[in-house]
């Protein structure tokens, strides 16, 4: 491998030639491609003749013109990276390149490749260079037209982005479709599909009354999986109409799901394309968490028609631009579409357990990077979901109407250009008047804010004050930080439990009124800006339980004076709903993480019966949610656990989970039983919040039975596995039994594939609960898997049930022998060789070694070692582990 080039911000230099149009014409064969691609050329600086340097990988240059005329030996120089036009003319040109490519050798599932039988491609962020010469970068944004020539009987649909404007057959059994998109775009969006596939058609009439034609299209046998997809685009469609203004702007919008994709789901324009698993659902097929991401997914990329595609990104480091502000609108459209806490939580679990552990750990970056290697590693959780949490902040501190404002004249601004964060800032400040201090901090400083607060109260001053004091850990490359902006969203709750009006704040030298235009307060913002601050609340009757960071208004740690008690009041009675759950998860921490002391000392296991106590209080009280209950009622997670240890202890964490779990299931077992039985339905599957609530209650109580010792018990969890008649029952009744070995396990696992062996994605289930199965020694099975007729490493859906799955068992993972390790060492080593991209996310479970103890670091970062020495290692790979073992 070439010495691995690092990319910085600060280098960013605008280009010297623009492109004004593209047109590209492919001939798609079996042994390989032809690519030809006409360019016209604009040099950015008039006169300027600057070497003109294209992108390129894996491509076999066959001729290269400039204005018509062959360019010939000394002309140009084309290396492994690169074609370079050492002198082209001073102003404008026609570049005329043809290439070839082998698609069905391109296992990196990058570029132009073969998934099933059937053409497509993934750009975004640096393929495009597989498939043709050019610039690869987001802000040479141009016209395309693409010309696809094919056999007709092996590919009868040829789709690429934009409209259809001609199509027709040709000699020898061959056809052609050519397709122009009207709007400018930075190649990463460029799409092309042709093969064997059907489509659902439905219509969408926009908010000014065009009609587009939606098309999902898959093999002919998945068609009638495409329902819930075609809902969830329609419903998205009139979201964004309603709540952003946007209207779709082509008269046609296509879905292509395929089964071998690195991700989830790509935005390219008006040609979105898809991992079946976000597509493809039945209620026999697919669970309420796989209708759910579904619909996310496609809100997702459909959003990104406005915020990345219309207004994209300068450069890959302004990736959160459109990313960040993506997952925001679709974690808006989905709250909007079930119930607003419960997504909410779901949200903050997420960036809990995955962000918090990046944002502390060697890949450490801020939501907007300084520097990469390989761009495709930047694909993560900080730029997605802490980019969204940024995004969630100019809401919290502007309200909907200035957020509305604000995002409006970013697109007014902003249509048809390729921008950065600071233009995102600039158009919600400008909008608002707003005065944002070092908001922008947010962009590049990594590390989760550590924020304490005290309360004190005075009963004769009727005051009530909040000290607040904040430390940005050092990180990777930023050892020092200064203090950030945070919204901290408060209210108090008197004694009742009720909450109190808000009347005025002081705070630096000044009163301020909090209530306005005459209407109660209850919740306010407060920005927290420096090290250290304090805010007193005037005119407080009774000493107050503070209610904090509300809806989680800032994505930062927040370690209060709040009491057990105060946190038991706050589960009751809180009026913020996910202020509720909060209170009962950091008991729940600090419950474990008492009892993980006492299991390291070999002390025995206790659980505080109070904290069952309010357990069994949300369980009873009908007032609440059901999905809610659900919530409030699981543990937080392992990882979640160790995150908070000075040196993580799986096997610990682990037992203390299990204990708590169990006695749990024994003390409330009465009260689980009956969630059970009244929330069991033989109705139709239906997916909406209230089936789907009632259907997470009663699974989530299955789960904890499942965990006693009981005759009883497993005949009511097997009796619930043959009757259930939807995905959601039958695999929560499967993971609940499955959570034991034995005879009753094996048989329902094998049952369960003999069931399900024609359903790729179901068996992918089936893969991902037995390889994350906590099982001691479960390594051996997992190794067994591998050779299983149904696994093939060269899908990443079934990599990641297997592999990933694995590596999501801290016990079996973690297992103190290294036999996960060495497992997991192995196997990267092997994908790295097909799919780098793939290779990369599975070599992440390594980077936190540092974490654990001695023994475990030490057969971590000899796998991680043998990975970095390895031949051919991709540069993917390199980047992750060289980094880990850097710190
Ligand atoms: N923009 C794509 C992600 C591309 C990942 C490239 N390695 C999907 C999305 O976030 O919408
Ligand atoms: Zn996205």
């Amino acid at each position: 491998m070439d010495a691995p080039k690092e990319i910085f911000l600060k280098d960013y230099k605008l280009p010297d030639y623009y492109f004004d149009t593209v047109d590209l014409s492919f001939f798609l064969g079996e042994e390989k491609t032809t690519v030809s691609a006409k360019i016209s050329v604009v040099p950015r600086v008039d006169g300027g003749a600057a070497p003109l340097v294209l992108d390129g990988v894996d491509l076999k240059l066959i001729s290269v013109k400039i204005n018509g005329n062959e360019l010939k030996e000394g002309e140009f120089q084309v290396g492994p990276r690169h074609l370079i036009l050492t002198s082209p003319p001073s102003g404008n040109f026609i570049l005329e390149t043809v290439t070839e490519i082998l698609p069905h050798k391109n296992t990196s599932l990058e570029g132009l490749y073969k998934s099933s039988g059937n053409f497509c491609t993934q750009c975004e962020a640096e393929g495009f260079r597989k498939i043709t010469f050019y610039q690869d970068r987001p802000d040479i944004m141009a016209k395309y037209t693409c010309r696809i020539e094919a056999n007709k009987s092996l590919y009868p649909v040829l789709l690429s982005n934009g409209n259809l404007i001609e199509q027709g057959d040709l000699e020898g059994g061959n056809h052609f479709a050519l397709w122009e998109d009207p709007f400018k775009k930075p190649c990463y969006l460029f799409a092309l599909v042709a093969g064997q596939l059907e489509s659902r058609d439905d219509t969408f009439t926009t908010c000014s009354g065009r009609k587009v034609a939606l098309k999902i299209w898959t093999p002919p046998q998945d068609l009638p999986k495409t329902e819930h997809a075609m809902y969830s685009l329609k419903a998205a469609m009139k979201w964004d109409e309603d709540v952003f203004g946007r209207e779709y702007d082509l008269d046609i919008f296509n879905i292509v799901s395929v089964p071998d994709f690195n991700m989830g789901a790509m935005e390219n324009k008006s040609l979105n394309i898809f991992n079946s698993k976000l597509v493809l659902a039945s209620p026999e097929t697919a669970t309420d968490a796989d209708y759910a991401a579904i619909l996310g997914v496609i809100g997702h990329e459909y959003f990104h028609n406005w915020t990345g595609n219309r207004v994209t990104c300068r450069d890959w480091f302004q990736l959160s631009l459109k990313e960040g502000l993506t997952v925001f609108r679709d974690q808006e459209f989905s709250s909007d579409m079930g119930s607003r806490t419960v997504k909410r939580i779901g949200d903050v679990s997420k960036l809990r357990t995955y962000q918090f552990p990046q944002d502390a750990g060697p890949m450490a970056h801020p939501v907007r990077p300084h520097s990469y290697i390989k761009m495709d590693n930047f694909y993560t959780v900080t730029v997605y979901e802490k980019g969204a949490e940024v995004v969630r902040m100019y809401k919290t501190l502007l309200g909907s109407q200035g957020f509305r404002k604000g995002t409006d004249l970013y697109f007014e601004r902003h249509d048809g250009q390729a921008v950065t964060c600071e233009d995102f800032f600039a158009a919600m400040r400008d909008a608002n008047d707003a005065d944002f201090a070092n908001f922008l901090l947010w962009y590049s400083q990594a590390g989760t804010p550590i924020v304490k607060v005290t309360s004190s109260y005075n009963a004769e001053a009727r005051t009530f004050s909040l000290k607040f004091s904040q430390t940005v850990p050092p990180t990777p490359g930023q050892p020092v930080k200064e203090p950030m902006f945070i919204p901290v969203a408060a209210g108090l709750l008197d004694s009742s439990g009720k909450d109190m009006p808000l009347s005025s704040i002081y705070h630096d030298g000044k009163l301020e009124s909090v209530a306005c235009c005459g209407q109660p307060v209850y919740t306010t913002v407060l920005r927290v800006t420096k090290g250290e601050e304090e805010f007193t609340f005037s005119d407080v009757p009774e000493k107050p339980i503070p209610s904090l960071l509300r809806g989680y208004s800032a994505p930062i740690r927040l370690q209060s004076d709040l009491t057990d008690d105060d946190l038991f009041f706050l589960l009751a009675h809180d009026s913020d709903e996910f202020n509720r759950w909060e209170a009962g998860q950091i008991l729940a921490r600090k419950l474990m993480l008492s009892q993980v002391a006492n299991f390291q000392k070999s002390s025995p296991l206790v659980l505080d019966p109070q904290f069952v106590h309010g357990i069994k209080c949300i369980l009873l009280d009908s007032s609440l949610d059901k999905e809610f209950i659900a919530k409030a009622i699981t543990l937080p997670g392992e990882g979640e656990v160790m995150d908070l240890m000075e040196v993580a202890d799986p096997d610990a964490v682990h037992a203390v989970r299990k204990f708590i779990r169990k006695q749990l299931a024994s003390q409330l077992k009465h009260e689980f039983l009956n969630l059970v039985k009244e929330n069991r339905s033989s109705e139709k599957y239906v997916f909406d919040h209230t089936n789907m609530a009632r259907r997470t209650l009663k699974n989530t109580a299955l789960g904890y039975l499942a965990s006693l010792e009981d005759e009883e018990i497993t005949e009511l969890v097997l009796h619930e596995y043959k009757t259930a008649t939807n995905m959601t029952d039958q695999f929560s009744a499967l993971a609940a039994i499955a959570q034991k070995p034995g005879k009753a396990r094996d048989d329902a696992l094998a049952d369960f594939y003999n069931q399900w062996q024609h359903d790729y994605l179901v068996v992918n289930k089936w893969f991902a609960l037995q390889s994350s199965s906590d099982i001691p020694g479960n390594v051996e099975n997992v190794h067994k898997l591998l050779s299983h007729q149904a696994f093939d490493i060269k899908n990443p859906n079934k990599v990641y049930s297997l592999i990933g799955g694995f590596c999501a068992s801290p016990v079996n993972f973690h297992a103190k022998d290294g036999s996960g390790y060495k497992f997991l060492g192995e196997i990267v080593v092997q994908l790295d060789k097909l799919n780098p991209q793939v290779a990369s996310r599975m070599v992440s479970a390594f980077s936190r070694w540092k974490r654990y103890d001695e023994t475990r670091q030490n057969l971590a970062k000899a796998q991680l070692e043998k990975i970095v020495s390895a031949n051919g290692l991709s540069e993917n790979v390199y980047e992750i582990a060289s980094k880990s073992l850097a710190v």
